[in-house]
C-alpha cells in the first residue's frame, strides 16, 4: 500500500490495470495485516471479485508457500502471476496479459540486479529463474503468463515443496526443476518499466519513472466517422501508454482513399474530444502521418496491425521511418476482425448508395476538393471499375470521385448511334445499373435535354434517382456526338431558348443539392470564343449551376482562353471538362487555371470493346479459346470485383 505517486499506490495501480485489461477474479496472498489489506482492496470499488487467502506461517514462510495455501483457487486456467511490490508500465502488462505462450518479464538491457531475481534463457525459453544465477543472465521481474499446462507442471512441484515442508524457498526453486516440462518464455520489457520497491531508493526511481511515463504523448490516427466499440477498445489501450493525441484525417483526405465521410469533419473533431481519456484533437490534412509526427513528436504511434500489408503499408513505412528521426515507437494493437464491424461498415457503405446523401456528394466534393474527376461508367461492371479502382503513387492513394453516364458510350454499349436514339426510360436503366453497385455520385449526359416541356420531367426522375447533376448541351434538332464538329449538320440552340429550358429545369427540381450543367458548342462548331462565353455568362444568370465547355482540339489553348475569360468575371460557377481530344494536361494543371469538373468521357468504352474484338477474332483464328486465354481476366478477379451482398 505504498504511494508510488499521489494518486496511487503500489497496489492500487496494479488492481487498475488489472480491471482495465478486463480480468475480473483476482486471488490475493495476504499475512501481516491482512484486514487492513481485504478493507482496502474492497474500498477501490473495482470490477474484480476478490478472493483472500490468509498465509498463516507468513512471519516464517516464502510465497511459495502462500501460493501453496491457495492451490485450489488456483487450478483450471491460464493465470497472471505478480508479487505484490511490482510496478509495470501498462504497455508491459498487457503485452504480458495478451501473450499466447506462457512468459515472464526480463530485460535485456538493464543491469543485472544484485538481490533480485535473474532468469537464464536458452533457446527461447527460461531454464532457470533465481537472484543468485548470473552466468548468461539477464535480469527477470516475477511478472508471469501461465497458460495453464505450464502453470500445473509448477503447481504441482510447488504442492510437493510444501508438502516436504520446503517453504522458506522462492517458488521459481520449484520451477528450475520443471523448467523442462513447463514453457516459459522470457518476454523483453528493454527499458520500459517493471521494477520491485524494496526501498526508498528504489520508490524514488519508480516515483520518478512513473512521472516521465505520465508525460508520454501517443498519436493515433482516424478516419472512421462511425465510431464502434472496437475503436473505443483501442483508444482505452492507446489511452494507457500516455496522453492521446488523435489526428482526425480532414473530410479531403478521407475522400481521396476511402469513401466519401458521411460525417464532416468538424463534427467528427467534436465526437472525438469529447471521448473520455482523448487529451488533444488535431487535423490530419493527409494520409501520410509524417507533417503531424514531426510537429508533435510522439512517443508512440498506434494502429491496428491491419496496414502491415495492403495500401496503407506505405504510410506504415514513412510512420517507421520518421519515428526513427526522433526515436519514437509504433505500437500495433491486433486488428478486430470481428463481423459486427464489417457489418457496421456495410450499413455505412449503404447509406451511401441511397439517393439523398449519393446526390448531395457531388457539391460537397467540389466544395471539398475543388477539382472533381469523373469516370465513364454505362453498366454494373464498368461502374464498379470507376467505384473501386486506386492507385497508390507516392504515399497517396488516387481514386475517381465520380462517374459520368455518356450518350456516347451508354448508346455504343447498346450498338446505337449516339443520337438521342436511346430513350431516356432505356438511360435511366443504365444508371440503375450503375446505381445498384456503386455509391459515387453520378453526372449523367442529358444530351440536349430533349424539349422544354419533357426535360423538367427527367430533372425530376434524375433527382428522385440520386443522380447529382445533369449536363444539357445547346443544340437542337437531330442531336450528333460533338466529336464530329462541324463534319457533320449540327444545329445550335438559341441563348433564349436553351435558357428557358435551364431556368424551366432549375424551377422543376426539389433540392438543394442537384445541379444542371449548361454545356456551350460553340468552340466545336466554330463559332467563335467571343459566341462562347456570352452564352456561358447567359446561362449562368438563367440558373445554371455549372458551365461545360467542349472542345473536339487536341491543342488545348481555346479551352485555357475560355478559362481564363470566363473566371476575370465569374470566380465561382464551376467549369467543366470533357480533354478527350485536348488530353495533354494533367488535372492539377486544369485546377489551377480554375476548371473543376474533369470527366474521362469514353475511355472505358474506347479500351474495352477494341479487347472484346481481338478476343472474337482470336477464337475465329485458332477456332478454339485456349490462344485467347493470356488476354483473359482471371476468373478469380472478376469474381473479386463483384460484391457478393
Ligand atoms: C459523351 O460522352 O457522350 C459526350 C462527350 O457527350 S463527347 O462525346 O465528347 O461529346
Ligand atoms: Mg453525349
Amino acid at each position: 500500500m505504498t504511494e508510488i505517486t499521489p494518486k496511487e499506490t503500489i497496489l492500487s495501480r496494479q488492481l487498475k490495470l488489472i480491471a482495465e485489461a478486463g480480468i475480473t477474479e483476482v486471488v490475493m496472498t495476504t499475512g501481516y495485516y491482512d484486514g487492513v489489506l481485504v478493507n482496502y482492496c474492497n474500498s477501490l470499488d473495482l470490477p474484480i471479485h476478490f478472493t483472500f487467502v490468509n498465509n498463516p506461517r507468513y512471519a516464517d514462510t516464502n510465497y511459495i508457500y502462500s501460493i501453496y495455501c491457495a492451490r485450489e483457487y488456483l487450478r483450471g486456467d491460464d493465470i497472471v502471476l505478480m508479487h505484490g511490490d511490482l510496478v509495470f508500465e501498462s504497455g508491459v502488462f498487457d503485452d504480458v496479459v495478451n501473450s499466447d505462450k506462457s512468459c515472464v518479464t526480463v530485460s535485456s538491457t538493464l543491469p543485472l540486479p544484485e538481490k533480485d531475481f535473474k532468469a537464464v534463457v536458452k533457446d527461447g525459453r527460461v531454464r532457470k529463474i533465481g537472484v543468485d544465477v548470473f552466468a548468461g543472465a539477464l535480469m527477470a521481474q516475477p511478472l508471469y503468463k501461465l497458460k495453464r499446462d505450464d502453470w500445473q507442471v509448477w503447481l504441482d512441484k510447488i504442492c510437493e515443496f510444501c508438502e516436504s515442508d520446503n517453504v522458506k524457498c522462492y517458488a521459481e526453486n520449484a520451477f528450475n526443476e520443471v523448467s523442462d516440462r513447463c514453457e516459459i518464455r522470457p518476454h523483453d520489457v528493454k527499458g520500459a518499466l517493471c521494477a520491485e520497491i524494496d526501498t526508498p531508493d528504489d520508490l524514488a526511481v519508480v516515483s520518478s519513472k512513473l512521472k516521465e511515463i505520465e508525460s508520454r504523448t501517443v498519436y493515433m490516427c482516424f478516419s472512421t466517422d462511425i465510431i464502434h466499440s472496437g475503436h473505443i477498445a483501442i483508444i482505452r489501450r492507446a489511452e494507457k501508454l500516455g496522453r492521446l493525441i488523435i489526428g482526425v484525417l480532414s473530410d479531403e483526405a478521407i475522400a481521396s482513399y476511402k469513401r466519401f465521410p458521411l460525417i464532416p469533419y468538424a463534427e467528427r473533431k467534436s465526437v472525438y474530444e469529447n471521448i473520455a481519456g482523448v487529451y488533444r484533437v488535431v487535423e490530419q490534412k493527409t494520409l501520410s502521418y509524417a507533417d503531424n509526427l514531426r510537429e508533435l513528436q510522439p512517443d508512440y504511434v498506434v494502429h491496428g496491425d491491419d496496414w502491415r500489408e495492403g495500401f496503407q503499408k506505405p504510410i506504415r513505412d514513412e510512420v517507421v521511418s520518421v519515428l526513427a528521426e526522433y526515436g519514437g515507437r509504433l505500437v500495433e494493437f491486433p486488428y478486430s476482425n470481428d463481423t459486427k464491424y464489417h457489418e457496421l461498415d456495410k450499413q455505412f457503405r449503404e447509406q451511401l448508395s441511397m439517393p439523398d446523401i449519393r446526390r448531395g456528394r457531388l457539391k460537397k466534393l467540389l466544395a471539398m476538393k475543388g477539382l472533381v474527376t469523373a469516370l465513364e461508367a454505362h453498366s454494373g461492371i464498368t461502374g464498379l471499375i470507376a467505384e473501386k479502382t486506386t492507385v497508390l503513387q507516392d504515399g497517396k492513394t488516387y481514386q475517381f470521385d465520380a462517374m459520368w453516364v455518356s450518350s456516347l458510350c451508354d448508346s455504343t454499349a447498346k450498338g446505337k448511334p449516339d443520337i438521342e436514339l436511346v430513350d431516356m426510360t432505356s438511360r435511366f436503366r443504365t444508371i440503375d445499373d450503375i446505381m445498384e453497385v456503386t455509391t459515387k455520385p453520378i453526372i449523367f449526359d442529358g444530351d440536349t435535354g430533349g424539349l422544354t416541356e419533357h426535360f423538367v420531367y427527367t430533372v425530376r426522375t434524375l433527382e428522385r434517382m440520386g443522380v447529382s447533376m445533369v449536363i444539357i448541351e445547346d443544340k437542337t434538332g437531330l442531336k450528333k456526338n460533338s466529336l464530329f464538329g462541324t463534319e457533320v449538320k449540327q444545329t445550335q440552340d438559341s441563348i433564349g431558348n436553351f435558357s428557358a429550358k435551364i431556368a424551366a429545369g432549375k424551377k422543376a427540381q426539389k433540392t438543394k443539392d442537384f445541379m444542371i450543367c449548361a454545356r456551350i458548342e460553340s468552340l466545336i462548331l466554330e463559332r467563335g470564343m467571343e459566341d462562347a462565353l456570352t452564352r456561358a455568362f447567359a446561362f449562368v444568370k438563367a440558373g445554371a449551376d455549372a458551365i461545360m465547355i467542349h472542345s473536339r482540339k487536341k491543342d488545348p489553348s481555346e479551352i485555357k482562353e475560355f478559362i481564363e475569360k470566363f473566371r476575370e468575371q465569374d470566380k465561382t460557377t464551376p467549369i467543366v471538362l470533357v480533354p478527350t481530344s485536348f488530353n495533354t494536361v494533367c488535372e492539377e494543371e486544369w485546377k489551377a487555371l480554375g476548371a473543376n469538373v474533369i470527366i474521362y468521357a469514353n475511355q472505358l468504352t474506347r479500351t474495352g470493346f477494341p479487347a472484346m474484338q481481338n478476343a472474337a477474332r482470336t477464337i475465329l483464328e485458332n477456332h478454339r479459346a485456349k490462344e485467347c486465354d493470356d488476354m483473359c481476366m482471371s476468373i478469380k478477379d472478376i469474381i473479386t470485383l463483384i460484391p457478393e451482398e
